[in-house]
């Protein structure tokens, strides 16, 4: 096989719906030959520019585009410290450039270079969310109207947080600011919404909630009880990474499917969870994990264990993350299903190739390697930009900081 090695590495932030996303370029010997990779850790995202600009593409620069193992071991073990997220999403960047590679290599979309499609079309869901039940059942319906059956409902956005307002939380005197919010009316409020989404829209969707961590084991437990009717194809991130363990005592008490792992970095924090089938559902976000190389692996263990994919589809993902992602729910056996937050306009100029979505099935197209391509000049239009960071300040009501 003929050496094609790595010219060099550039990185680019681009923000084309308001949220910067961070684009790896792999570029080889050949002038016509080139991979893009998803980076995309938006509240760090300059730390992330740095680790492959400064790090990855001078140990990387003159090395075969061959191997995609071995440059995946040599990065993580190149810092000796590693499976932080900037690394990781650092890391991610070029692995998913490599795949692309290899793909045009190939002539072949990914989904077939890893041994083709086990089904057709992917299937997604999309969030609906509003201010009040009324608001997030119209949502509903507007999400049905264009062909969606699956849906994550959420009231007040995650926490069931109004910014504290319509909460009428008591707060101690010289309280800090921060996205405040109550665990038990957050609760109430989940369950008087599934109530209503049931009575009202009916059985035919499938929905699911993200606690995005909000819970202790203790609440999410007696959480669960009273979801149970309502038959969640899903309950999210009930507890925190650090927390997973816990989920020994929710899988022996409750009927409710969980997922969970959007915040995982380490492999210690899934292997557990998953070898003792805690959970039905693994959520990791690519990036965040180091890439395609790890999530394949990821993938192929879950299958063992029963355990079906759900990767993080949020909208700090970039376009290219996206169909990364979608080419292994095309290929692997277990996928369970895709959260998918659109793309606006800008993004599709942006990111020629996007995944496209008819009657809730996603479909990658067919073009060698990720297909997704990156215009730079496009891309320059929408410079990188100060994101508010202030939901991610979450308190309790007495003041305490806690997970966002
Ligand atoms: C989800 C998520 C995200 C995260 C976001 C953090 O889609 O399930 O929890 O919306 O909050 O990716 O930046
Ligand atoms: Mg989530």
């Amino acid at each position: 096989m003929e050496n094609i090695t790595i010219r060099d590495i550039k990185v680019f932030v681009t923000a084309p719906r308001g949220i910067n996303l961070v684009i790896v370029k792999v570029e080889t010997s050949e002038p016509e030959l080139f991979g893009y990779g998803c980076a995309t850790f938006t509240w760090r995202h300059k730390a992330v520019v740095t680790a492959v600009e400064e790090y990855l593409c001078p140990m990387l620069k003159g090395k075969s585009v061959h191997n995609i193992e071995d440059i995946w071991q040599t990065m993580m073990g190149s810092s000796y410290w590693r499976n932080g997220p900037v690394l990781n999403n650092a890391i991610s960047g070029v692995d998913e450039a490599l795949w692309d590679i290899k793909g045009k290599l190939a002539n072949m979309p990914l989904y077939s270079l890893l041994g083709g499609k086990a089904r057709e079309g992917i299937a997604v869901y999309r969030h609906a969310d509003g201010s009040c039940i009324e608001e997030v059942e119209e949502c509903i319906r507007e999400l049905q109207a264009e062909g969606y059956r699956y849906i994550r409902c959420h009231m007040g956005t995650y926490g069931g947080n109004f910014g504290g307002k319509r909460q009428q939380i008591v707060k101690p005197r010289g309280a800090e600011n921060g996205a405040y919010y109550h665990p038990r009316m957050y609760m109430d409020s989940v369950i008087k919404l599934f109530d209503r989404v049931r009575s009202d829209i009916g059985w035919e969707i499938e929905v699911m909630h993200d606690v995005h961590e909000r819970l202790s084991l203790s609440e999410t437990l007696a959480f669960t009880k009273e979801l149970e009717q309502f038959k969640l194809f899903f309950l999210e991130d009930s507890l925190s990474p650090e927390q997973a363990n816990f989920y020994k005592y929710l899988r022996e008490q409750t009927a409710v499917p969980f997922a969970m792992g959007e915040l995982f970095t380490n492999p210690v924090e899934w292997i557990p969870i998953i070898q003792n089938q805690w959970i039905d559902f693994i959520r990791v976000h690519l990036s965040d994990i180091g890439g395609l190389t790890p999530a394949i692996k990821l993938a192929n263990f879950c299958e063992a264990y029963g355990v079906r994919t759900a990767w993080h589809g949020p909208n700090d993902l970039s376009p290219i993350g996206m169909a990364a992602q979608m080419h292994l729910d095309m290929h692997c056996h277990n996928f369970g299903i895709q959260e998918f937050s659109g793309f606006n306009e800008a993004e599709e100029v942006v990111f020629p190739g996007c995944p496209v979505v008819n009657n809730g099935y996603a479909y990658v197209n067919d073009r060698p390697g990720i297909g997704v391509g990156f215009d730079e000049k496009e891309a320059a239009k929408y410079p990188a930009i100060e994101m508010n960071h202030s939901w991610l300040f979450s308190r309790l009501p007495d003041g305490t900081a806690v997970r966002p």
